[in-house]
């Protein structure tokens, strides 16, 4: 297993690089994770709140969790491991960011072109016309939100069961096939199709380098596991 040293070599040579988000990429600005210690599941079942299934059955109920979640995240700022992302962007000729978060912080860093796979918090879609439109008010002044049109709105994010945003895996999936060195931050890589671009990235041919503060699913795939927090980690390789 290649050690810091032998990855910033890889970096350093890369004409080519795809990175992968996940929410531990966030943690240290003080937006939860999902899995491990902390994490929302811990407390929250996902079947009860990220799910169409749970939306259809109480709206106002999914409602008030994500308008709390997003009353957490409003206030969040973009942490070391962001930053160091655009540095590498503005420094590596075909770079591709592809997260699994809905936070907004890569934007909010100066991440261009984002690949959003579960989509954005900050973002609503009628169910009934389909209009989606960006909305940052938190708390929302009435819940649920409601579209012009007098349907009932739902966040713009992907939930258990539903497809990924049109084209983004098909763009996420190219950025991994052609990336000599891929980036694993922050994610427990147990949630697919997204999990699923470790694999495919190593076979192609890239170099697979993970940081996350613990081992994970996507362990086995890589090349190199770098163990720590992402922004102390990834400034240093950076
Ligand atoms: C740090 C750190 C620090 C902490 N520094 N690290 C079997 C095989 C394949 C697929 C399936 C399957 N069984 C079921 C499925 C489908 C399902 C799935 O994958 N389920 C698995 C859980 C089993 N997938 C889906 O349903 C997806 N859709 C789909 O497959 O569609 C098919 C379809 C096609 C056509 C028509 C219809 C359908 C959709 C998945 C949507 C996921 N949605 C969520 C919620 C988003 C909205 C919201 O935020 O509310 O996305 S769930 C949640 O998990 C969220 C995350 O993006 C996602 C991944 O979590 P992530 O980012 O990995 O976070 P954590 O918390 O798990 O991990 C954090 C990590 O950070 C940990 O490792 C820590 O150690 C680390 N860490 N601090 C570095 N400082
Ligand atoms: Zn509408």
């Amino acid at each position: 297993m290649a050690d810091l040293e032998e990855a910033r070599e890889w970096l350093a040579r890369a004409a080519s690089v795809a990175a992968l988000t996940g929410a531990g990429i966030s943690a240290e600005s003080g937006v939860p994770t999902f899995r491990g210690a902390g994490g929302l599941w811990r407390e929250y079942r996902p079947e009860d709140l990220a799910t169409p299934e749970a939306f259809a059955r109480d709206p106002r109920l999914v409602w008030e969790w994500y308008d709390w979640r997003r009353q957490a995240i409003r206030t969040a700022q973009p942490n070391a491991a962001h930053l160091a992302l655009v540095q590498l962007e503005r420094r590596i000729p075909r770079f591709t960011l592809i997260t699994q978060n809905v936070d907004g912080l890569h934007d909010m860093a100066g991440s261009g072109g984002v690949l959003k796979l579960h989509g954005d918090i900050w973002r609503m879609r009628c169910t009934a016309c389909g209009a989606e439109w960006p909305d940052r008010c938190a708390p929302l002044p009435k819940l649920p939100p409601h579209c012009a049109c007098g349907g009932l709105a739902r966040p713009g994010v992907v939930w258990f069961g539903e497809p990924l945003p049109d084209g983004t895996m098909q763009e996420a999936g190219h950025a991994a096939a052609s990336a000599e060195v891929f980036l694993v931050i922050g994610t427990s890589a147990v949630v697919h199709p997204a999990a699923g671009l470790i694999p495919y990235a190593r076979r192609a041919g890239a170099k697979v380098i993970e940081i996350n503060t613990e081992r994970t699913a996507a362990s086995q795939w890589v090349d190199c596991a770098l163990r720590g927090p992402a922004g102390e980690i990834l400034p240093r390789l950076i």
